[in-house]
């Protein structure tokens, strides 16, 4: 990947400390800190315009749970467009489509992010028709709110611009990159509760250990994942 400049990734939110100090962590943390990505958490509550910060509303038609208001919604996207035009507007949702290796990639290329966290029941539609440019999901369960997806997602991208993982873990060599799951991993002891390291990795031949570490991940791979081995070309990795 050539010339990236920075990421800038804004998230619309009722719980922006959690996005920040879930951030603030590992390498999304190094990142941030590095400059490669600037994250900022918005809180929906300052673009209310009532005394109690109100965000959220009974829905037309009746039924149990709430509804978020278009309007705080609204003011908090046209000031970040007004900011810096043109970021894709994601709305992370259940039903969106489901975020996998090649979307995060995709992602990565972004030079700006908004993320848009829904609670309770949803967002009020127009919202979505007017504003949302993406809708995604990470996965076929319900969460009580799209932070935690958001920061899944924010995870699985900042990841991959160049400099935020060390040259000797890179990204690219990351299960899944590859279509595969990842081989098995040892450290020292060479014996561990009785259990020994395999002896291809002891021997120091390069060949052998990387010939081993694909026959690993791909026996791996068939036993637990064989839908990522539909339609892949097998002899590829040979
Ligand atoms: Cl993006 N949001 C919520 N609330 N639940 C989810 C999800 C998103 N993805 C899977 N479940």
């Amino acid at each position: 990947m050539k010339g990236h400049r920075g990421m800038r990734i804004d998230v619309l939110t009722i719980f922006p400390d959690l996005i920040r100090q879930a951030l603030s962590c590992g390498i999304p943390g190094r990142a941030v800190d590095a400059g490669l990505v600037d994250v900022r958490a918005h809180d929906l509550r300052d673009h209310t315009d009532d005394l109690h910060r109100t965000v959220d509303d009974a829905p037309y038609g009746g039924g149990a749970g709430i509804v978020f208001k278009p309007e705080p919604i609204a003011r908090a996207l046209r000031g970040i467009a007004l900011e810096r035009p043109s970021g894709k507007v994601i709305f992370l949702t259940p039903e969106g489509k489901r975020l996998d290796q090649t979307m995060a990639n995709r992602l990565s290329l972004e030079a700006h992010l908004v993320l848009l966290c829904g609670r309770y029941r949803g967002i009020d539609e127009r919202i979505r028709e007017r504003y949302v440019t993406h809708e995604i999901s990470i996965g076929d369960y319900v969460l009580s709110g799209g932070e935690f997806a958001a920061l899944v997602l924010i995870d699985a991208v900042v990841r991959l611009i160049p400099g935020a993982v060390g040259d000797a873990e890179s990204a690219l060599e990351d299960s899944f990159q590859n279509g595969l799951l990842d081989c098995p991993w040892y450290t020292r002891p060479p014996v561990f509760e009785g259990l020994s390291v395999p002896e291809v990795l002891l021997g120091g031949n390069h060949r052998l250990i990387a010939q081993w570490r694909r026959e690993e991940a791909m026996k791996r791979t068939r036993e637990r994942r064989p839908d990522l081995l539909e339609g892949q070309d097998v002899e590829r990795e040979r």
